[in-house]
């Protein structure tokens, strides 16, 4: 089983994803993690992609594409995507790889939170790409790059929309009701 959990910039993907692999068999993949990972071990990758985080934009296809493709095709059990695809051409070469390998995208599962939300969320976290003027254009490159995905998969029958606010338990119990089936 593969699945996607697809949100705008702190709309909770990776607090849900850190309950989502406590309870279901899946690697958890974050390209957030991977990109982090990078510029805290001085990559040159690291390098490149810290400027683009930290003005809110996304980091090339191409520089995500070659960094996940290797922990795509090793796969063995199943993958929790966070954070990926985050454009169209992303998630094309991700359906290109899967099908080459006889798989497929089984569940894309969308949160839904409300900007304001999102920024008194991402402004309380304090990340270092968390500053207003980040976040705002982090949300708007999100409706430009990332929204489209949404039809992308909706019209593959793939996506169910979560309600992303309340509690982490009661979001999780949302989200478990529809992977159990
Ligand atoms: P990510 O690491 O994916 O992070 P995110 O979208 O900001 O946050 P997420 O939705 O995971 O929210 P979280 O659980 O932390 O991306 C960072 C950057 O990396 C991108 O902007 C981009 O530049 C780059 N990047 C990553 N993948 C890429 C790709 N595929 N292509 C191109 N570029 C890429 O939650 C947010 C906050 O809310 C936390 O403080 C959390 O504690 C809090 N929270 C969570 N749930 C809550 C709840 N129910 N109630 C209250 N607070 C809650």
């Amino acid at each position: 089983m593969h699945v996607i959990i697809l949100g705008a910039p702190g709309s909770g993907k990776g607090t849900q994803s850190a309950e989502i692999v406590k309870q279901f068999t899946l690697e958890h993949l974050s390209t957030g993690d991977m990109l982090r990972a990078e510029i805290s071990a001085g990559s040159e990758l690291g390098l490149a992609a810290k400027s683009v985080m930290d003005a809110g934009d996304l980091v090339s296809d191409d520089i995500i594409l070659g960094m996940v493709e290797n922990k795509i095709t090793a796969n063995q059990s199943g993958i929790l995507f966070d954070g990926f695809p985050r454009t169209l051409p992303q998630a094309k070469a991700l359906d290109k790889l899967l099908k080459d390998a006889d798989q497929s995208i089984h569940c894309v599962i969308q949160l839904d939170v409300d900007n304001e939300e999102i920024v008194e969320r991402m402004l309380a976290r304090g990340r270092a790409d968390d500053n207003e003027e980040t976040i705002r254009n982090r949300l708007s490159v999100y409706e430009e790059q990332t929204a489209p995905l949404i039809a992308y998969y909706r019209d593959q029958n793939k996506l169910s929309t979560v309600l992303g606010t309340g509690s982490i338990t009661d979001i999780f119990a949302r989200i478990e009701k529809i992977l159990a089936k």
